[in-house]
């Protein structure tokens, strides 16, 4: 960078009134974003030039889980060597300043991050893709534990300023609640393509009100009520909901959704209308993807803007809707299909809720004239049972909807959306997800990305991805396979420095590291780990010559905060914790962690040094999964089920190189009407013991009776659904066996390393640019 020097001084001394040598290092950090930035936005100039003219796709979505950018714009525009080698000759040190930024954490999980390597993928590749979203001035909260209890605590994200996003308050545009009016002001945050070349952009809004306050009320010396418009508004963006998968019913989620899709609307129909005059081409050069049905209020909204303001026809508008607008489902668990309360549609957005009358009387008409006999409209109805379905408001008001891995797209397809599917059959696509190979193999595994450059002699895999099946060539090649266990060893040995220093936990290096990352919730089976690991311990403390290889059990995952359950999984993980650690037998032979706080950074460390990815979902219900990828990308094989991505990974990269057990989706289709879990329990190999232990008083849940719902749930069903409805009890025995095979497996080095070898080789499909590509050849066509 040039003038590296005089430019962090000059901002360090601007922002914060000292010497950049003075600053602390979350100052560093900022000073040195915003002398990036200098070099960033020039290129995001160009780019808006370059795309000028031409068809755009914008993402609309709820959620972007972005990380840090520091890195990886430095990584990005090609300057990382140069700035580190600039700023050690400072006293810097860059990693140091890196790990001052904190996560921009405005998503939940795996649809937020798949949307942050989406911007990614296209930037890098020249795709003119942009980001609608939400600027949370709070985003996913910070988990801590207290005696092995999750605890939420705000997560301040925006305490320094953030010097990645540019307000640009000239663009703001007035939204309308029946309850009063606020503004929307973009912040713009650049997003920057794998050598620099395209700069594209994330906009999100923040709600503010009208007027800062009101002047005539704090005259009066009523100071609460002088702000109180400016609390009501700025609460819309305040926060994210916690929530994985579902949010029920709640007014200010509403808000939110229609805020941001009415801002993001209005302000594609504005520049379009600047730029042309009018509508006949917008279809033509816009497409807008719904990321899942959180955006979906973008239908009828555009079709009240068209209709409403801009003097189209309901035909009119209705066309360029159905052609500009496509949707992405991310999952078909039943009580994640949003649904709303007609009620809260009348209340706060009554001019909105005749749209969506009006497009459900078309639907009925259309039904009729296609010929569906009456029994089967209800089967239908956007409006049914005085709620909105929003998933059939997003499919009949799309060209287009995907699921996001085959299997699940096939569900999709043959149940869940099958009458849908009859209609439209044409409309129906798959689009598996992927993750971007930069974040998630090139800044998280420097080590294993130069040796991988070393070997192809070239670095087009971190743009072309599939390039890594050439290393196929390698995997009986001993001296490779060395080399790999060596770097797989390197990057054991931070994890564990890491995990020392966050967690105070010491962990073996040389044991094998299985992890399981990713949200708490009952599908993922979390538990159904647990369990295994308790049966583990038991068995070591009945036979002492019972031999294992080491393990180092890892998890990571952040509960809802008020998924009761899934907190009771938490603690009973931590119970098993204390008591594994705590006994002197385990000693070299077991150990367990929860980190604290599971984040993209703590991601980063965590894919490339794990030994075994745990992705044990109840089969069926996992609609495609993306931590699987960037597990396979670092050389861990799956420990997994037949679920959604996993299926096409082990194709990839060879069944032979990965666990796979468990039900398929076909036969839980079978027994699940007649499944007994009690009847496993006393069939399975040590599950008595374990599920037992919720209850018998070896471990405490504080008096919270959580570990005994738990158990009822397993075993007697709860809240009106069967017992176990996720088969833990069913699919424990074949997963204990899979086990079994893993640490046997791993006693033979080079076979070990070979499975891991052929994952790394089999991964080029799971490339978000791959995804991406698709996206925009068969959707976006731009
Ligand atoms: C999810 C699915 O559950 C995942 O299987 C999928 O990989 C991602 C991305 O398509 O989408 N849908 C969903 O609601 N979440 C997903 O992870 N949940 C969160 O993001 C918390």
């Amino acid at each position: 960078m040039d003038n590296l020097n005089g430019r962090i001084s000059a901002w360090a001394l601007t922002t914060f009134g000292k010497d950049f040598a003075d600053c602390n290092a979350k100052e560093k950090y900022i000073a040195l974003s915003k002398a990036l930035m200098q070099d960033i936005v020039p290129r995001w100039q160009a780019t808006e030039e370059k795309f000028e003219g031409r068809k755009r796709a914008s993402y609309l979505s709820a959620e972007y889980l972005m990380g840090r950018a520091l890195g990886n714009n430095l990584i990005n525009l090609g300057q990382r060597q140069e700035v580190a080698e600039q700023l050690s000759a400072m006293g810097v040190d860059l990693n140091t300043v890196e790990q001052a930024e904190p996560d921009a954490g405005l998503g939940n999980g795996g649809l937020g991050r798949l949307a942050a390597c989406f911007l990614d993928s296209a930037a890098t590749h020249g795709y003119p893709l942009n980001g609608y979203g939400i600027r949370y001035e709070f985003g996913i909260f910070k988990q801590r534990f207290v005696e092995g209890f999750q605890v939420e605590e705000a997560d301040n994200w925006l305490e320094y300023g953030d010097p990645w996003s540019i307000r640009r308050a000239d663009e703001a545009v007035k939204i309308s609640f029946a309850d009063g009016d606020v503004t929307a002001i973009p912040y713009d945050t650049p997003i920057v393509g794998y050598g620099g070349e395209t700069v594209n952009t994330l906009r999100l809004w923040k709600a503010e009100p009208l007027e800062p306050f009101d002047f005539e009320q704090f005259n009066l010396q009523n100071y609460d009520r002088a702000v109180k418009a400016k609390n009501n508004a700025e609460t819309i963006t305040k926060v994210l909901y916690p929530n994985d998968s579902n949010e029920k019913g709640k007014l200010l989620r509403l808000k939110q959704q229609y805020f941001f899709v009415s801002a993001s609307l209005q302000d594609l129909l504005a520049k379009h209308k600047a730029a042309y005059g009018d509508f006949s081409r917008f279809a033509e050069l816009n497409a807008i993807q719904l990321n899942d049905t959180h955006p979906a209020v973008a239908i009828p909204e555009m079709m009240r803007l068209l209709t409403s303001n801009e003097g189209l026809t309901w035909k009119e508008a209705w066309g360029l809707v159905t052609k500009t607008f496509a949707y992405t489902n991310h999952t078909i668990l039943a009580e994640a299909l949003e649904t709303w309360d007609i009620k809260l549609y009348k209340k706060l957005l009554p001019a909105v809720y005749g749209v969506i009358l009006k497009i459900n009387e078309q639907l009925l008409r259309e039904l009729k004239t296609m010929g569906v006999p009456l029994a089967d409209v209800p089967k239908y109805e956007i409006i049914h049972d005085k709620r909105i379905r929003m998933a059939f408001l997003s499919i009949y008001g799309t060209f287009s909807t995907n699921g996001v891995a085959q299997l699940h797209t096939g569900l999709l397809i043959n149940s869940e959306l099958k009458d849908w599917y009859a209609l439209y059959p044409e409309r129906f696509n798959n689009k598996t997800n992927g993750i971007t190979q930069r974040r998630w193999l090139l800044k998280a595994n420097p080590e294993l990305s130069a040796f991988i450059t070393e070997l192809l002699g070239s670095d087009r895999w971190i743009t072309h991805l599939d390039e890594l099946r050439k290393l196929e060539a390698y995997a009986e090649d001993p001296a490779v396979l060395e080399r790999f266990l060596e770097i797989k060893q390197q990057k054991k040995y931070q994890l564990a420095a890491h995990i020392m220093e966050r967690e105070g936990i010491e962990i073996d290096p040389h044991s094998i590291y299985d992890i399981q990352i990713k949200r708490l919730h009952e599908y993922k089976r979390q538990l159904m780990n647990a369990f295994q690991i308790l049966d583990l311990y038991y068995r070591l403390k009945k036979d002492k010559n019972f031999k294992i290889v080491p393990r180092t059990f890892i998890f990571g995952a952040k509960a809802a905060p008020g998924y009761v359950r899934a907190k009771g999984i938490i603690k009973f993980i931590q119970e098993i914790k204390e008591l594994v650690n705590g006994d002197p037998d385990m000693a070299g032979k077991l150990k367990v962690v929860f980190v604290e706080n599971y984040d993209v950074s703590y991601g980063e460390l965590l894919f490339p040094a794990a030994d075994l990815s745990e992705q044990i979902s109840t089969a069926g219900k996992e609609a495609s999964g993306t931590g699987n990828m960037k597990f396979m990308l670092n050389g861990a094989p799956t420990i997994g089920t037949y679920d959604g991505a996993n299926i096409e990974i082990v194709e990839e990269a060879g069944e032979e190189n990965n666990f796979i057990f468990g039900l398929r989706v076909e036969e839980i289709e079978q027994i699940k009407a007649t499944y007994k879990p009690s009847a496993e329990f006393r069939k399975a190999k040590g599950l008595k013991k374990v599920v037992d232990s919720l209850v018998d008083g070896t471990f405490s849940d504080g008096g919270t009776g959580m570990f005994k719902e738990l158990h009822d749930a397993l075993l007697l069903g709860a809240d009106w659904h069967a017992p176990d409805v996720f088969m833990i009890l069913k699919d424990f025995a074949a997963y204990r066996e899979a086990q079994q095979k893993v640490n046997d497996a791993y006693l033979d080095r080079m076979a070990w390393a070979k499975k891991c070898w052929m994952n790394i080789a089999g991964a080029g499909k799971f490339s978000s640019d791959r995804t991406i590509k698709q996206y925009c050849e068969d959707i976006w066509k731009c």
